[in-house]
């Protein structure tokens, strides 16, 4: 059975355990304490979280174990074949919800909970914040008024970008738009959202 390590309320292994419900795949959560202990760092040695095991495979980064049960317990209509006109989309986007949306808000929770109050609003975290800001902006025009970002129905993208923002809003602490802010609420609305949230 698929076993996904995370935080109690990880956003970023919740990417996974969505994802085994959408399809309907049984899996298990196991916590991992903060900081990871040495237990956990014998078994990811990155000492990132979360890390995936099914079988012989042992894997970090959410977004490649997303790939990877869509791809080994597919085909899911969250990750259509590459000859869909929607596939490049689809990988865009689910990218894009960590490469640069989650990993800049990582050291914006570092200093939002680390750092001594008078750096708080240093140089880098204000350009940091800046910067998602704009990237937030462009996927509220992106998604306009439709339900999905890509196409017509849920695909990776969709919960790559929603963990990602549910990150920003309740680990950064910070506001979104409100087209986004009803997207994200609509998604966590899903059953298998759900699911997933109320095995944690
Ligand atoms: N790109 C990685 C990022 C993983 C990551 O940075 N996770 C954070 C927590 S959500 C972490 O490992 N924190 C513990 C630490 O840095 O020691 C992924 O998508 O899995």
């Amino acid at each position: 059975m698929i076993k996904i390590h995370d935080f109690p309320h990880g956003a970023r292994g919740l990417r996974v355990a969505w994802l085994c419900e959408e399809m309907d795949l049984a899996y298990a959560v196991t916590p991992v304490s903060f900081p990871p202990d040495n237990d956990y760092r014998a078994l990811n040695p990155f000492g990132t979280v979360p890390f995936l095991q099914d079988g012989q495979v042992s894997m970090g980064e959410s977004i490649a174990m997303m790939l990877y049960v869509a791809q080994k317990y597919g085909p899911t209509d969250a990750l259509p074949l590459a000859d869909n006109g929607r596939y490049a989309k689809v990988l865009q986007f689910t990218l894009l919800g960590e490469a640069t949306l989650s990993s800049l808000m990582t050291p914006l929770l570092a200093v939002r909970f680390g750092a001594p109050s008078d750096q708080k609003r240093n140089w880098s975290a204000l350009g940091i914040e800046s910067r998602l800001k704009g990237t937030i902006d462009h996927l509220r025009d992106e998604l306009g008024d439709r339900d999905f970002l890509v196409g017509s129905s849920l695909t990776l993208a969709d919960i790559s970008i929603a963990t990602a923002l549910r990150i920003w809003t309740r680990g950064v602490g910070q506001e979104m738009p409100a087209t986004l802010r009803a997207y994200c609420e609509r998604l966590e609305d899903r059953p298998a959202c759900k699911r997933a949230l109320g095995g944690r």
